[in-house]
Formats: structure tokens, C-alpha cells, sequence
């Protein structure tokens, strides 16, 4: 990196920061107290101090400002700079110290990350005038209570959280992804962890999972006495229908419904289950149906009036659909064999559970003398499949003579 003067400006508010502060804070950012890195050239740092913003890491970055012992404050997202995190605690770029100038968080030879399941950094730090700086020295270390974020609020994140589990009963462990599992008694200690990814088991039969699909894989070091009551948060805009969305546990080889509530002001989903694997949640794969609804007509001189009403009774809106309308010497309206098309007609934007009426007026003309139905089939041309046509077609109750 090109080596800039550092503007004074950051000194003189830091100063005024300081002066402002100076009676007695706690540290402030996310690390851990008594967090210090050590400095071959230049001694200890301190990445907790008790003035000043504090060091705070996030899911992007690492900012605020150390304190060298021996060198002063080091400004970890200068202008020109800034320490970055690829979001898994790989740590990337340069932070700026007031005395010695920049440090790199990625060289070569070195480099420094931050443990995703434990907040712990390890690695090396190099300072262009500094020399080496080691994030885990054997008598000080640098933690922070960072831990990736894994698709807050359930909404295709990917990623591992994993939180101390103590003994007791009602044992309820919460991760910054909103996850949370409520453990009725642990027996023994241990670290329960979170992996969320895109990619897991196919979809339970007849259902279908969100876009992208969200696995959370749950695992527990601790000895635990089961039920474990396990609550997932999901993004309703995943879902056709999320008032119907499901929480899956995978067991045995198969999806298995463990819903026990689903709160559809908070959107999460809790289930309650005797084992810790994968999870998902999944909604009933949506129904695309058309339904013809009514069918009337009456004889008026030479004309026909139709009045046709046909029905989304899907769950997806439709966006067109095509209505044919039929002649028949019987009940039976297929829209071919012996039915004789009359017109057709198109609807559009049909919401569902929407109906929509068409009244038509129709001339009779090279029909054969007889009686007839008058018939109608919604979806005629099928423009789209759906999985049920036994209720596509509709006749009048009674017929007409030509
Ligand atoms: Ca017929
Ligand atoms: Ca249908």
C-alpha cells in the first residue's frame, strides 16, 4: 500500500475524545477484557483499553482503536486504510498507528484470523517500521466476543455460532442468528454450535423449502437429557404461505414435522425434539388450480347470453388464464368430441381464491338443430399445468333447443 500522511484531524478528536472520557469507563467494543497483542519491536497492545471507543469486531470489519504501550493509538479503519473481516474472522488490510505508520493485517508469511466458534485470534500482524505483532503471545492473547452472523432473522445466511452450554435445567443457549435451543436439563458442559449452509437433504415430500434453501445443522458437546426445544427464525418472504411454514428435523434418514408453535407476528418457528441434526423450514408446496365456478345462459332471439364465472382456487395468483366456451348435446364438457366451441375468452391477474365473471353475448350460427348445454372449461388450451382438472369444466343445469 502506498504509504499517506496520516490526516492530524483523527489525533486532535481522539485528543477531545479522550479528555472527554477520561473519568473512568469501562472498555468499551466487543473484546474480551484483557486483551493484548505483543509486539516484537514495540511491546504489548492493548485491544481492550479502558479509554477511547474500544476495538469493536463485526461481520465486515475490525474498527476502533488499540493502544500500543509503547507507540500510542492505533487507528484500525483509518481514512486510507482499515482492518477488514471476510465475515468468517479472516482478517485482511491495514490498520494506522500514529507513531510508526501502517500495519498489515494479511502479510506475506503472516497474517491473522479470528477463531468463528471461540472469538480467539491467532496469527501475525506485520508493522512496516514495527516489525512483527503476535495476536496470540503465550502470556496475553486478543478474544472477542464476535461471532459470525449466520442469516439473521432466517433468511439464507451460511456460517457457524457456537455458544457455551452450562449445566442445569431449562438450559436455553440463543445465538446472534436468532436461533435458539432450550435444552430441559444438561447433565455435563459443553459448547453447542449452529452451522448454517445452502446446501442439505431435499425437500420434505409435498413440500418445499425457502430460496435459498437454510439448513441448520445443530450439534451439542454437552451431555443432555432430552426433549430440547429448538426455535429457527425464517424470512416470510421465503414463503408463498408462511402462516403454513413447518419446522423439519432431519432424523433417521428422513424429514420429520417437530412444529410446536409458529409465531407468524415474530416468524419464528419452534419445534421440540429428543436429538440434535440438521433442521429446515418448509412450507406445503403451493396448489396452482383453476376452478370453473358458474355457468348460466339464456336465449334472447338469435343471440346467446353466457354468463361464465371461473375461481383461482390456488394458492399462487394466476397471471392469465384462458376460458373456452361449448355447445353440448350432454352434461359432459370436455371441450372436444362432441362439444362445439363457441369462444374463448382471456383473464388476467386472477388473485387467489379470486373469482371473475365474463358475460357474454353470442350469435348461434351453423349449428345443427338440436339441444343443447352450454358449456365452459377453464384453462381449455392448458396454458400452465395444474394438479387438479377434474374441476375445469362446468355446464348449464338445463338445455336449449336450436
Ligand atoms: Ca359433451
Ligand atoms: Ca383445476
Amino acid at each position: 500500500m502506498k504509504r499517506i500522511n496520516q490526516l492530524k484531524i483523527p489525533f486532535v478528536l481522539l485528543t477531545t475524545l479522550l479528555v472527554g472520557m477520561r473519568t473512568g469507563m469501562a472498555f468499551a467494543g466487543n473484546m474480551e477484557s484483557g486483551s493484548y497483542a505483543y509486539g516484537e519491536n514495540i511491546g504489548w497492545i492493548n485491544f481492550s483499553p479502558s479509554q477511547g471507543p474500544g476495538v469493536t469486531v463485526t461481520d465486515s470489519a475490525v474498527a476502533g482503536y488499540a493502544w500500543g504501550e509503547n507507540i500510542g493509538w492505533i487507528n484500525l479503519a483509518p481514512t486510507y486504510g482499515g482492518v477488514v473481516n471476510d465475515g468468517a474472522g479472516h482478517l485482511s488490510g491495514y490498520a494506522w498507528a500514529e507513531n510508526v505508520g501502517w500495519i498489515n493485517f494479511a502479510p506475506t508469511g503472516g497474517g491473522v484470523t479470528i477463531d468463528p466458534a471461540t472469538g480467539v485470534f491467532s496469527g501475525d500482524a506485520w508493522g512496516e517500521n514495527i516489525g512483527w505483532i503476535n495476536f496470540a503471545p503465550t502470556y496475553g492473547g486478543v478474544t472477542t466476543s464476535w461471532r459470525p452472523s449466520i442469516g439473521s432473522g432466517g433468511g439464507g445466511g451460511t456460517g457457524t455460532e457456537s455458544q457455551n452450554t452450562p449445566t442445569g435445567s431449562n438450559v436455553n443457549i440463543s445465538f446472534g442468528s436468532g436461533v435458539t435451543v432450550t435444552f430441559s436439563s444438561v447433565s455435563t458442559a459443553g459448547d453447542t454450535t449452529v452451522t448454517a449452509s445452502n446446501t442439505g437433504p431435499g425437500a420434505p415430500s409435498g413440500f418445499q423449502l425457502g430460496n435459498p434453501p437454510t439448513y441448520y445443522d445443530i450439534s451439542t458437546t454437552a451431555g443432555y437429557t432430552p426433549p430440547i426445544t429448538v426455535c429457527i427464525p425464517y424470512d416470510p418472504n421465503q414463503y408463498v404461505d408462511p402462516n403454513q411454514a413447518k419446522l423439519f428435523h432431519y432424523e433417521n434418514g428422513s424429514w420429520k414435522d417437530v412444529t410446536i408453535s409458529n409465531n407468524t407476528v415474530t416468524h419464528i418457528l419452534c419445534g421440540r425434539v429428543n436429538s440434535l441434526s440438521p433442521f429446515a423450514v418448509a412450507e406445503p408446496i403451493p396448489v396452482v388450480d383453476m376452478k370453473a365456478y358458474a355457468i348460466s345462459a339464456t336465449i334472447g332471439g338469435a343471440n346467446l347470453y353466457v354468463s361464465s364465472t371461473v375461481q383461482n382456487s390456488g394458492d399462487l395468483p394466476i397471471a392469465q388464464v384462458n376460458v373456452g366456451l361449448y355447445l353440448s348435446p350432454d352434461k359432459a364438457i370436455t371441450g372436444d368430441g362432441n362439444d362445439i366451441s363457441i369462444g374463448n375468452y382471456s383473464v388476467s391477474n386472477l388473485a387467489a381464491n379470486a373469482t371473475n365473471t365474463v358475460n357474454s353475448t353470442l350469435t348461434i350460427q351453423n349449428v345443427p338443430e338440436g339441444s343443447y348445454y352450454v358449456g365452459m372449461v377453464a384453462n381449455y388450451d392448458q396454458l400452465f399445468s395444474e394438479g387438479d382438472t377434474t374441476n375445469n369444466a362446468r355446464s348449464t343445469s338445463s338445455a336449449f333447443r336450436t
